[in-house]
């Protein structure tokens, strides 16, 4: 099945890879004992515009792991303490990590050792001594795919923000770097007033079109560290770490007031629209994704049995 290659088409291959790749950025974590591999992998790695996350044994590799959010890891087999398979199948049952792409640094290629490292779920494997170029080509290859179906699992085709599957990943993430630095987070719900009237009014094209339009609102107005997502419908989520509610719920209300002042400009059409939010924070009103959104969502219906067109927190 392996049919040798030469160094130019390699070359080549890793040009026609770069040229589909969107994050040149990409951060990767290399955990291997040997302080050579880790700095050649570097030396590597780094021309090519991807940064390196290091670390030479398993025991920081959670901290690590999460302090980085790498977008992909490369292992090697032997470690001391925990082997790199354990540690690949850990991250592999963790379902905030299940999806990062994991390679193995292996010296030894034999078919026992290949099908380990398969079955401890990872996604390819680079046999040392490493060569540069190959391993370029197969990280650059698992980022353009990761890239790609990340992409379509995470987005909400209609806004293009966040979904609902991907805040509740990134909400976890943020719940976790919260409890390990004693940083406080906002989860703020925000519904759209009255909505079925502007579908009902101007039609589902148009409902559509406004839905679009607070979305890129809601990326405007928050940092672009925080998450903002449709949670489905009509209904957005917005996750703020290190904020409490009332930072949380002054920049909604600020959101408000730009919406009262100007209206939604689609097509020929002006629509002055409003919402409502509700507002929690961590780690008083709830520790977990789902205990936040439960009281988010109180305060929610709070805000629309009020009046609607206003922030309760
Ligand atoms: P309230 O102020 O109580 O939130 O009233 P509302 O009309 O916004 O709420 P309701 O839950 O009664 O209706 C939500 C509407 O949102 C109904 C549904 O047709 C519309 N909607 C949900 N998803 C979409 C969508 O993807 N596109 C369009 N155009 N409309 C949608
Ligand atoms: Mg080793
Ligand atoms: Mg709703
Ligand atoms: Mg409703
Ligand atoms: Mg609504």
């Amino acid at each position: 099945l392996q049919k040798p290659v030469r160094p130019a088409q390699i070359m080549e291959a890793v040009f026609q890879v770069l040229q589909g790749v969107q994050t040149t950025e990409a951060k990767i974590m290399v955990v291997d004992d040997d302080p050579q591999i880790l700095s050649l992998v570097k030396h590597f790695l780094e021309p090519w515009g991807m940064k390196t996350v290091t670390l030479s044994d398993s025991d920081r590799f959670w901290e690590t792991l999460e302090g980085s959010s790498p977008d992909l890891l490369i292992l090697d087999i032997e470690l001391p303490h925990l082997n790199g398979i354990d540690l690949c199948q850990v991250v592999r049952n963790d379902p905030r990590w299940n999806s990062l792409p994991v390679l193995f640094l292996t010296a030894h290629t034999g078919p026992d050792i290949v099908h380990q490292v398969f079955a401890a779920g990872a996604d390819d494997y680079i046999s040392k001594p490493i060569v540069g170029p190959e391993l370029v080509t197969r990280i650059l290859n698992r980022l353009e795919r990761i890239h790609l179906l990340r992409n379509m699992a995470e987005t909400d085709p209609l806004t293009g923000v966040a979904n609902r599957r991907k805040s509740i990943t990134e909400l976890d993430k943020f719940l976790h770097l919260c409890h390990l630095h004693g940083q406080p987070m906002c989860l703020a719900m925000v519904d759209l007033d009255r909505f079925k009237q502007v579908n009902d009014l101007h039609g589902h094209a148009m409902g559509d079109a406004v839905l679009r339009q607070v979305g890129k609102l809601l990326l405007r107005t928050f940092r672009s560290e925080d998450i903002v997502a449709r949670w489905g419908g009509e209904e957005f989520v917005v996750g703020m770490y290190g904020m409490n509610k009332e930072s949380g719920a002054k920049r909604l209300r600020e959101l408000l007031e730009v919406l009262h002042a100007e209206p939604l400009v689609i097509g020929e059409e002006r629509l002055y629209l409003t919402f409502s939010g509700g507002v929690a924070q961590y780690p008083e009103d709830g520790t977990t994704v789902d205990t936040l959104y439960r009281c988010a969502d109180q305060a929610l219906y709070q805000a629309k049995t009020a009046g609607r067109d206003r922030i309760i927190a």
